[in-house]
């Protein structure tokens, strides 16, 4: 069975020149290790508030009518440790059968909500787990959700999901289901380490806590030339990302930017939630230090300063490329 143990690796953000990340580009994370389910043996159920319960083979998921789609997958970060940035992002083209054709094979009712589970299990945080557990609102999911079984163009790896997981465009990385077993249509939400104790958080100027699910605004800086002149980098947001600045600094803290400068955007790769291109070409000056990124979007949210899980990137104008991360 999988190792008990939370697997990450990742490139560093200087290895995301790319538009569209390569696979072996894409962060990995397994809060119970890597599972390894055989194509023949995998089934996926579908049942609850349903009038047929199905089981799937790969062979049946396949056969249905696939879409793709080009989105961001970004991991929320370490639960236990909420508001420390991690910066694991890629944009990658999916492939997949829409949730909405599975749940109408099998009569789904009007639930509120869909809860996926995965086939790996173990301990995480001292608790023990019989299965990986998420629950999504299930209007969200028959609207964008899909089954996803190949990431650009070829069939998932098993450390990204082989041989089918779950893909909401537009939320964030846990909630991606991968090694998909089951789907459950439900009216409650279901208690779980990874449902109403970790991956939750309130919102702006109150108490409750609610699941972690769409995209913060978020910016990653990928290059810096010039000593400053020249500063590209990613930019996303479960709304539209109308824009980003660039701010470089002598010191190293975001508060030492002397300007933030507005850049320049390219389209968006893929469709609504992929990243947008930045760049942009502050003047020189000497002794500039450090560079920082703060996009913000349509809803009107602005990344902040510190303190956050999507507090604005800074990169050493120096170091703009960290060495690659060891891969587990
Ligand atoms: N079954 C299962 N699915 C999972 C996880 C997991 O531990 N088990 N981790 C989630 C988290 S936190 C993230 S960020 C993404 C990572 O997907 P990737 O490894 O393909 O990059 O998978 C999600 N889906
Ligand atoms: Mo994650």
């Amino acid at each position: 069975m999988a190792p008990a143990t939370t697997t990450k690796w990742q490139p560093a953000t200087g290895e995301l020149t790319a538009p569209t990340t390569a696979v072996e580009d894409l962060y990995v994370i397994g809060h119970f290790g890597i599972a390894h389910v055989a194509a023949d043996e995998w089934r996926l159920r579908v049942g609850g508030r349903v009038e047929r319960a199905l089981s799937l083979t790969l062979d049946d998921v396949r056969a249905l009518p696939s879409v793709r789609v080009q989105a961001v997958l970004e991991c929320f970060g370490n639960p236990l440790r909420p508001d420390e940035p991690t910066r694991r992002a890629g944009n990658v083209v999916w492939r997949g059968v829409p949730v909405a054709t599975v749940l109408d094979l099998a009569g789904a009712a009007d639930g509120r909500v869909l809860w996926a589970t995965g086939y790996d299990s173990g301990v995480f945080d001292g608790t023990r787990c019989t299965e990986y557990l998420k629950d999504l609102p299930l209007d969200v999911v028959r609207d964008r959700g899909i089954l996803a079984y190949e990431m650009n163009g070829e069939p998932l790896s098993a450390e990204h999901g082989f041989p089918v997981r779950l893909f909401v465009p537009g939320y964030f990385g846990t909630n991606n289901v991968k090694w998909l077993r089951s789907l459950t249509v439900a009216d409650d939400r279901p208690e779980h380490l990874f449902t109403t104790t970790l991956y939750q958080r309130a919102a702006a100027g109150s108490t409750v806590l609610e699941p972690v699910r769409s995209l913060d605004v978020n910016s990653l800086v990928t290059a810096v030339a010039d000593g400053g002149a020249d500063v590209r980098g990613w930019a996303w947001s479960s709304a539209e990302v109308v824009g980003v600045e660039v701010g470089l600094a002598h010191g190293g803290e975001p508060e030492d930017v002397d300007a933030w400068v507005a850049a320049e955007l390219g389209p968006t790769v893929g469709g609504a939630y992929g990243w947008r291109s930045f760049s942009a070409s502050p003047v020189r000056e000497p002794g500039l230090r450090t560079v920082f990124a703060r996009a913000h979007d349509a809803a009107g949210r602005r990344q902040p300063l510190r303190g956050a899980r999507n507090a604005c990137h800074a990169v050493d104008v120096e170091a703009s490329r960290p060495p690659r991360n060891e891969r587990p």
